[in-house]
């Protein structure tokens, strides 16, 4: 029996102990599954070898498991586990995905409704009945409602922010097995698309059948779709798909190609390579011999072809490729370029750390200045600041700045504001408070459904005030939650070339406003993008790479984000 299947048999006993209001056993054998899920020795074969005894040396293997793992490898069964199965038959697997329903709703579901699997639970809730179940309610059934439409639609996509952390820690634990000798993320993922639909990797290993058994074991794998020498699919139990593919080495840059797309990428470089008689395919690029003439590497790939290297946030055949033939790509911004971070709340308002916790772990990541932005009075619920605190709020910054200084930090803290646009694009502070900022962002909170024409005006009429340097999250978006309010964005960027105004590329994964395209407008107007992490924590500094990632795919180079200036030259390039 495969460890693959020893831990899928322990973490399904843990979800039936779990339903059954157990202490500490479900946690036991929710342990011991992700051991055997990490291991990289067969079970089995520690067994042949040194029998129960050193089954219950693999840690998070106590003696009751062990037992148990003894009778599952000798009779290819387990009783306890098909009792429990008896007891509540349902398919925990098929919850995968389903945000807010864990093992005890699950069970408390099948006694009162019946529920087996995903699909009973969906015509429960169509039919009201999880509404009357006590402990459930009406808000309940609406927020599993929507969960199923979300892992129902077209498969449901991913934020980035939630897949790339999943698919780097997935690479991390195949890159260490001694047969892997190459491996990478592909597909939208490397091209850091907004959204994903699953998750691709590629690797180079001497002997594919240990990584692949590996893969399909892996702890967080809620079901395996497909298992293969070549390509193995998995569905973790967040509901992300992952795919895995192993190919030779010869081939490594071909395949890294191919996977990582974008399709219409690969089918232009695929009638260039047919008008030159050549073949290209996920294998290498073939002369008429048949002969492999590239693609052992993207970079000889794309050599071949006469092109400059593109870089895969670029490749989604939007001009990406005529401008690498005429050696005219941009050369966009690097993920360690950013030297600074414009809007960053603190526990003045709504967010949860101080002005110096904020800036001495921005002052770790790198950064040289950040501004404190923190809302404005009309956001009563955030405890928006009014011109007297944030004059308050002013003389701490300087406390802080010295403060720091004397430690030898090497940050500045500027002043500013995430000051509120009203419905009429007047902002809530007065012009004399904002004079005295060096950071003026504006940003909508409120009236999202007006008509393009007054949203639009209402934008410019807050964009003309001479005091706002950047506009935050322009569209108002929330990825797969609300839709951004209507704005003409090219009246919007060409107000922004007019009146000097940056527009931001906020971080934060579900916002990642403006998008890719529009940052591409504001390059090709010659507009200044701000890339901030619009923080409200510590940890969401750490989210600006996903910003970096949208100016990059929107062709941004670092002169055209403004926070990837020196401290002076960024204030001076900022209206003011
Ligand atoms: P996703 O997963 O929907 O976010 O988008 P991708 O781009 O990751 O697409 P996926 O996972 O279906 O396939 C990975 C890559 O494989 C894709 O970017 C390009 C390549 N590919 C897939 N299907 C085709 C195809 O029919 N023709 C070509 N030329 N390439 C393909
Ligand atoms: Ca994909
Ligand atoms: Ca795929
Ligand atoms: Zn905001």
């Amino acid at each position: 029996m495969e460890n693959r299947e020893i831990a899928r048999i322990l973490k399904e006993i843990g979800e039936y102990l779990e339903t059954d209001d157990i202490p500490f056993k479900p946690r036991a054998y929710e342990k011991a599954a992700e051991a055997i899920g990490e291991m990289e020795e067969e079970v089995d074969e520690v067994y042949a070898k040194g029998g129960i005894k050193a089954v219950e040396e693999i840690p998070g293997v106590g003696v009751s498991i062990a037992n148990k793992i003894e009778e599952l490898l000798k009779t290819g069964k387990l009783r306890y586990y098909e009792r429990l199965k008896k007891k509540t038959p349902v398919d925990f697997g098929s919850f995968a995905g389903l945000e807010g329903v864990g093992p005890k709703s699950i069970k408390k579901l099948y006694k009162k409704l019946g529920v087996r699997n995903i699909n009973d639970l969906k015509k429960a809730a169509k039919a009201g009945k999880i509404r009357k179940l006590e402990g459930f309610g009406k808000k309940s059934e609406e927020k599993i409602l929507s969960g199923l439409e979300f892992v129902s639609r077209s498969g449901g996509r991913f934020l980035l922010g939630d897949a790339l952390p999943l698919a780097e820690s997935i690479k991390e634990k195949l890159a260490v097995l001694r047969e892997v000798k190459k491996i990478e993320i592909a597909g939208s993922l490397r091209r850091r698309k907004e959204t994903i639909g699953d998750i691709d990797i590629l690797a180079v290993a001497d002997n594919s059948k240990p990584v692949m058994s590996r893969f399909v074991s892996l702890p967080e794998v809620a079901k395996v779709l497909a298992h293969g020498e070549t390509k193995s699919s998995v569905k973790l139990s967040n509901g992300i798909d992952v795919d895995l593919r192993v190919v030779p080495d010869k081939s490594y840059g071909a395949a890294l190609n191919y996977f990582t797309g974008s399709k219409d990428h690969n089918v232009a470089l695929r009638e260039m390579a047919v008008k030159r008689g050549w073949k290209l395919n996920e294998y290498g690029l073939f002369d008429k011999k048949g002969k492999q003439i590239a693609g052992k590497t993207e970079e000889d790939l794309y050599k071949a072809f006469g092109l400059q290297y593109i870089e895969p946030e670029l490749r989604e055949n939007t001009g990406e490729i005529e401008a690498a033939r005429n050696n005219n790509l941009p050369k966009i911004i690097g993920y360690k370029d950013l030297l600074g971070d414009l809007q960053v709340q603190t526990n003045w308002t709504d967010g949860s750390s101080s002005i110096e916790e904020m800036a001495v772990s921005a002052a770790k990541l790198g950064l040289r200045y950040i501004a404190i932005t923190d809302h404005t009075k009309r956001l009563a619920m955030a405890r928006g600041l009014d011109e007297k605190r944030l004059a308050d709020q002013g003389k701490e910054i300087d406390r802080v700045n010295l403060k720091l200084k004397k430690k030898g930090v090497n940050i500045k803290i500027l002043k500013g504001t995430e000051c509120d646009i009203l419905k009429d694009g007047s902002l809530d502070l007065k012009d004399e408070a904002l004079a005295k900022l060096d950071i003026v962002g504006a940003a909508t909170h409120s009236y999202f459904n007006l008509s393009l024409e007054e949203q639009t005006k209402r934008l410019m009429k807050a964009m003309s005030n001479p005091h706002v340097d950047i506009v935050f999250h322009p569209t108002g978006r929330l990825i797969n939650r609300r839709p951004p309010y209507l704005i003409d964005i090219d009246e919007i960027v060409s107000f922004a070339k007019k009146t000097g105004t940056a527009l931001e590329v906020d971080s934060l994964p579900d916002r990642l406003d403006i998008k890719d395209e529009y940052v591409r407008k504001c390059v090709q107007s010659g507009v200044k993008i701000a890339v901030d992490s619009d923080a409200h924590a510590i940890a969401h500094l750490e989210l600006l790479p996903y910003g970096i990632a949208q100016a990059r795919r929107g062709w941004a180079g670092k002169k055209d984000v403004v926070n990837s200036w020196p401290l002076e030259k960024m204030l001076k390039l900022l209206k003011r």
